[in-house]
């Protein structure tokens, strides 16, 4: 047999590499190109396990000193680099009665869910909204934020983030408030009388990629999903699923992440599908199952569950269930890239 070492092609591909050049027909070899196949693993935490951890960071770190006390949920396949998907960041952030999360702002965009607790607030561009358990709210791209809490028990929720996909693009930057607050420059929840009421200011011209509405309360939502579900034509994969959109454009409430709010009968027992856009799911009532690529995660209330793009999942309900989710769809669409596979 020849030495490997004199083989011809061989030392052609590593002279190739002395020059920054490479073979495509060997980089290829093998590789299945028909479908994408994502690093990430689906993957899913329990409240009840992550709760007592976040506790004992309120106990360790001071919200000031920690620029934010988050428990970040990271995908076993990015450990350590920050993402429950390949896209998307998301992590259990923590505010103790008193405590304020000083003013900043980024190019990435947040999304908040909020999990537990009455009496914080969050702040964009000096506008302030009430969090109550449930409600969906919009910190936009390059929007100063705050938040704190005025009221007298731990307020948590989920917060997810564009940064992975940001990093990816090589567009990352950030800046601190000189101030630990914004000044309060309009009337709470003013965004909401001007957008969420079903009407707009006559003349409204969009002002930012991002939705006029900061916060969708879940009591709206909420009420939506309990209005429809006697009657609804159920998705066979999805139930009723509902999105959140920008009232002033129909569009999503950011450029890059979507969110959604869904009901599941009980004894709902969903067809397989499977979709581009990486989700990750948060229980809000109820008790079910998600199947993902055939491993099973049992959920409850508070528990989140992540599903990589294009792996085959399917969701059961043993109790009326609601999930919250939110996914890089957006991104994927302003791309033409987005796609499903319902089997229909
Ligand atoms: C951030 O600004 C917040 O403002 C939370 O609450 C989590 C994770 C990475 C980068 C910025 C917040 C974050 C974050």
């Amino acid at each position: 047999m020849d030495d490997i070492r004199s083989d011809p092609q061989l030392d052609f591909h590593r002279r190739l590499a002395e020059q920054d050049l490479a073979a495509l027909w060997v980089a290829r070899r093998g590789v299945d190109l028909s479908k994408p196949r994502s690093d990430a693993q689906p993957k899913a935490w329990l409240y009840d396990d992550v709760r007592p951890r976040l506790m004992e960071a309120g106990d360790l770190v001071r919200a000031e000193d920690a620029f934010r006390r988050v428990i970040v949920l990271e995908n076993p396949a990015y450990a350590g680099e920050m993402r429950a998907t390949n896209t998307l960041y998301a992590g259990l952030q923590l505010v103790l009665p008193g405590e304020i999360a000083p003013c900043h702002r980024h190019s990435q965009t947040a999304v908040r869910f909020v999990i537990e607790g009455e009496g914080a607030y969050t702040s964009v561009d000096g506008e302030r909204t009430r969090l109550h358990p449930g409600d969906f709210v919009v910190t936009p791209a390059w929007s100063w934020h705050d938040h704190g809490n005025q009221g007298n028990e731990p307020v948590v929720w989920l917060d997810g983030l564009d940064t992975p996909l940001v990093g990816f693009l090589d567009t990352a930057f950030r800046e601190t408030y000189a101030e630990l607050t914004h000044p309060v420059l309009r009337p709470e929840d003013d965004a909401q009388a001007r957008y969420g009421a079903n009407m707009l200011p006559v003349g409204h011209v969009p002002q930012r990629q991002a939705s006029a509405v900061m916060n969708y309360s879940y009591k709206s939502s909420r009420a939506a999903l309990a209005q429809l579900a006697p009657t609804a034509t159920l998705d066979p994969a999805d139930g009723l699923r509902l999105r959140y959109s920008d009232p002033a454009t129909g569009g999503w409430p950011s450029p890059t992440m979507g969110g959604f709010l869904q009901h599941l009968p009980r004894g709902f027992s969903g067809a397989e599908a499977r979709m581009t856009d990486s989700t990750i799911y948060v229980c809000v009532e109820g008790r079910g199952r998600t199947i993902v690529n055939g491993t099973s995660f049992e959920w409850g209330s508070h528990d989140v569950v992540v599903v990589p793009g294009w792996l085959p999942y399917r969701h059961e309900a043993t109790d009326d269930a609601i999930l919250f989710s939110l996914s890089d769809r957006p991104a994927q669409q302003a791309l033409g890239l987005w796609r499903e596979d319902k089997g229909r």
